[in-house]
């Protein structure tokens, strides 16, 4: 499944509410505990409670926005790609390329279906491009075919200019080939990543000058 694990604070979509919700509940509880004892002492007891039960009304207050957000980057509108993305690279997508290029595959390397159970409770699913790293020549199309393994997971393809501006981007459907060329305009390292899966699926395109005429 595509859903990043409640207790990964590495994930770039994670999913901290659990943890907040887990420290609310403790508070609350602790309050509870105060409120029980401070009864029995009288009413300034019940003031300093009063202040307690405050400050987890905010606490749990402050978690129901995160939620929220988790909400939204899960429905996440695809990014907006640099206007002058083209700049750098053209991107042409097309199926019938001929064998060849370099074929990205999509790696499971912990998942809740298989485990090891202590590494996804740590980073959440973990998901890498295989392989991660790519060189190219400047103007000399590099074909990319991407696979993506999983049955059952959503991945996308982000490429990165030098300042982070999004100059490509599209999806990986579950179970598919998706196949790009990619021309280079600039030389560079060019940093890649599926924005669902943060920040272990990530990888670089080195571009390299533009290969001798001979
Ligand atoms: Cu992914």
């Amino acid at each position: 499944m595509s859903e990043p694990r409640g207790k990964n604070r590495f994930a770039g979509r994670s999913c901290q509410s659990n943890g907040r919700r887990i420290r609310d509940l403790t508070l609350r509880r602790f309050s509870i505990t105060m409120a029980a004892r401070m009864n029995q002492r009288g009413a300034p007891a019940r003031r300093i409670l009063l202040g307690v039960l405050i400050a987890g009304g905010a606490v749990a207050a402050s978690s129901a926005a995160p939620a929220a957000e988790h909400a939204a980057a899960h429905a996440a509108a695809p990014p907006a790609i640099d206007a002058k993305a083209a700049e750098f690279v053209a991107v042409e997508k097309a199926d019938d390329f001929e064998k060849g290029g370099v074929t990205v595959m999509t790696q499971a390397v912990a998942v809740k279906e298989t485990g090891p159970k202590e590494t996804v409770a740590r980073f959440g699913e973990v998901y890498a491009f295989s392989p991660s790293f790519i060189a190219a020549r400047r103007e000399r199309p590099l074909v990319v075919r991407f696979w993506n393994l999983q049955p059952d997971d959503e991945h996308d393809f982000a490429l990165l200019g030098p300042k982070g501006q999004v100059l490509a981007f599209f999806k990986l459907p579950p179970l598919s080939e998706t196949v790009y060329a990619f021309t280079f305009h600039k030389d560079g390292p060019y940093d890649f990543k599926c924005t669902i899966h943060q920040p272990g699926m990530s990888g670089q395109i080195l571009v390299l000058p533009k290969a001798p005429e001979n």
